[in-house]
């Protein structure tokens, strides 16, 4: 079994990112400028953003947190969204999920201009990704297919099975794993909550891409002998061990998984370092205008 370290691959990836941004300034060049938006507190969001600009900072680009109120209408988030868009100064805007309620998710997202929209959740970027043109992937994806990349996990050919089929994660890696490309050619099943036969399907993988949601869920009576197995799972859940007063769990039961396994990341430490570092990939993509002119 080995284990994939997305900590480790992330860092390389960002000592990368940080030389080519040296180069870019020592050439006269502006520094990648990435713009968050957060709404509201909620603890996770806090978090993920923070992680966000330490990131930014750290290989060399400026970053922007805008914060608003939960009560924020709509209306009111479009017109800030639309000032950043008209912004020549940002490269590429995120707005932090969920948004409140009385937000609608989608509208948001459509708000955003396609060129700055690193986290590639607007149709224009899911849909040139979905027919192979040059696009922002979202990260999640994005990394998951690195670390494919990087540990030479076999694809094409193989029987992949992506339990989840949200639009962050489920379809996405599911449309990239089936694209002809160095991580690709796979047969994709995806699976959800209305799956019959769910365990049989999955003990026929040769790669699981566990994106669920739910803690532990993949045990060990689902994974043949010799799968790679991918742990997309984040719940929260309190601890008295850890100095933030909570753990990370996977959706992957690791400790009886793992022994079966030929790849398997973890939880923390897999996925997660390799989403946060595609936003920084994209941010860079987006500063050179390499997607859109
Ligand atoms: C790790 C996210 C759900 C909803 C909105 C490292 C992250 C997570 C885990 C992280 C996520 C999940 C992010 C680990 C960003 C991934 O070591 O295991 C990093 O920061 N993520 C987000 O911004 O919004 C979310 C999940």
């Amino acid at each position: 079994m080995q284990l994939i370290d997305g900590k480790i691959i992330s860092e390389q990836i960002k000592a990368e990112i940080a030389k080519e941004v040296e180069e870019i300034v020592k050439k006269g060049g502006k520094k990648p400028h990435l713009a968050a938006i957060l709404v509201g507190n909620d603890g996770a969001s806090e978090t993920y953003v923070a992680h966000k600009v330490k990131d930014c900072a750290q290989v060399g680009f400026t970053s922007t947190l805008l914060r608003f109120d939960n009560s924020i209408s709509e209306e009111e988030l479009i017109n800030e969204i639309k000032k950043v868009n008209a912004n020549p100064d940002i490269d590429g805007l995120i707005v932090q999920l969920p948004v409140p309620k009385h937000i609608s998710d989608n509208k948001i997202i459509e708000a955003i201009d396609p060129a700055k929209d690193v986290d590639g959740f607007h149709p224009i970027n899911v849909g040139r990704m979905v027919i192979g043109l040059p696009a922002y992937v979202s990260a999640t994806p994005a990394g998951i297919i690195e670390l494919l990349r990087r540990y030479k996990v076999p694809t094409a050919g193989k029987n992949c099975v992506v339990i989840g089929r949200s639009n962050i994660v489920g379809k996405p890696i599911s449309n990239l794993l089936i694209q002809k490309a160095d991580v690709g050619d796979a047969t994709v099943t995806i699976c959800h909550s209305r799956t019959e036969n769910l365990k049989e399907v999955c003990s026929k993988a040769d790669i699981i891409i566990a994106a669920l949601g739910r803690a532990e869920f993949v045990t060990a009576d689902m994974v043949k002998e010799g799968a790679v197995v991918i742990d997309v799972g984040i719940t929260r859940v309190e601890s008295q061990t850890t100095k933030s007063g909570f753990k990370l769990i996977g959706d992957v039961k690791f400790d009886e998984v793992a022994p079966k396994c030929s790849f398997i990341t973890p939880v923390p430490g897999g996925v997660g370092p390799m989403t946060r570092v595609a936003l920084l990939q994209n941010t860079l993509l987006a500063s050179k205008k390499v997607i859109y002119k």
